[in-house]
């Protein structure tokens, strides 16, 4: 009471007093600001939404960038097809051979020779056929025309199983045989029309043999030994050729001629049947 009796004065009580409001005006001042920083912090936790917004929108973004529609590749070209290359020319030793000559004759001291080269060492054979069907030809005694091995009896025929038996019997076994032999004209071709030659001789042993040779042309260098025949061994006189069918080609029908050669002669000395022209055989 002192103090603010000695206060007391007017003027001091004015100073105070101001100092009072002073106070006053700067707690006010204080309490506003505070308010204004709760209205602060409200707003800025309204944002979420807006952030919100915006994500989505980003996400729009995203998807619209994937879903674009690539570039079409273009179709590849096409491979062209490769150049045919052009078919090699044939060599010059593939041409085929010319055909033989069948202009001429047969020399039989060659088809002799050669069919002895081809049958060395094959024994004889012996077909044996058990009936003559359709075919039997027996033909009349040949006359001799010949001085020796004269072809007395002879005739062809076919057995029923496919195998032909020529027989060219001569009247004398002296001298001694060079070969027999009957040539066969069975179609086109052949030298001189003859196909094939079946011929036999006897061995210095006395024994039998035979072979079937195939004559397209007359030069060596197209004949064929086909395969042995049979040319067995009676006696001196009686000469047998047998053969297969097969081994001249099965001709329904064939024009042939047989011949006996003794050792020595040659030419017009070597008997044949028939005496002029060829024999006609038909199965
Ligand atoms: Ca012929």
């Amino acid at each position: 009471m002192r103090v603010w009796s000695s206060l007391a004065a007017p003027r001091q009580r004015t100073i105070v007093a101001f100092g009072v409001v002073i106070l006053l005006v700067g707690a006010a001042v204080v309490i506003t600001s505070s308010d204004d920083g709760e209205q602060a912090v409200q707003t800025e936790a309204d944002d979420p939404t807006s952030t919100t917004d915006e994500s989505t929108t980003t996400s729009d973004v995203t998807t619209t960038t994937t879903t674009e529609v690539p570039t079409t590749t273009a179709a590849p070209t096409t491979t062209a097809a490769p150049a045919t290359a052009a078919p090699p020319s044939p060599p010059t030793s593939a041409a085929p051979p010319p055909p033989p000559s069948t202009s001429g004759s047969l020399d039989m001291a060659k088809v002799l020779a050669f069919a002895k080269s081809g049958s060395g060492g094959t024994a004889p054979q012996t077909f044996t056929g058990a009936n003559t069907c359709p075919a039997f030809t027996n033909r009349a005694s040949d006359a001799g025309d010949d001085s020796a091995r004269d072809i007395g009896d002879w005739y062809l025929t076919r057995y029923c199983d496919g195998v032909y038996r020529a027989v060219l019997s001569t009247t004398a076994e002296t001298p001694a045989l060079q070969a027999a032999w009957i040539r066969m004209d069975t179609g086109a071709g052949g030298c001189g029309g003859v196909d094939r030659i079946v011929i036999g001789w006897h061995t210095p042993e006395v024994q039998g043999r035979g072979a079937v040779i195939a004559t397209p042309g007359c030069d060596q260098a197209s004949w064929d030994w086909v395969e042995p025949a049979g040319f067995p061994v009676f006696n001196g006189a009686w000469l047998q050729l047998d053969f297969r069918g097969s081994a001249v080609g099965n001709p329904g029908a064939f024009d042939w001629r047989g011949y006996v050669q003794g050792a020595g002669e040659s030419g017009s000395a070597i008997d044949v049947v028939p005496n002029s022209g060829p024999e006609h055989f038909v199965v």
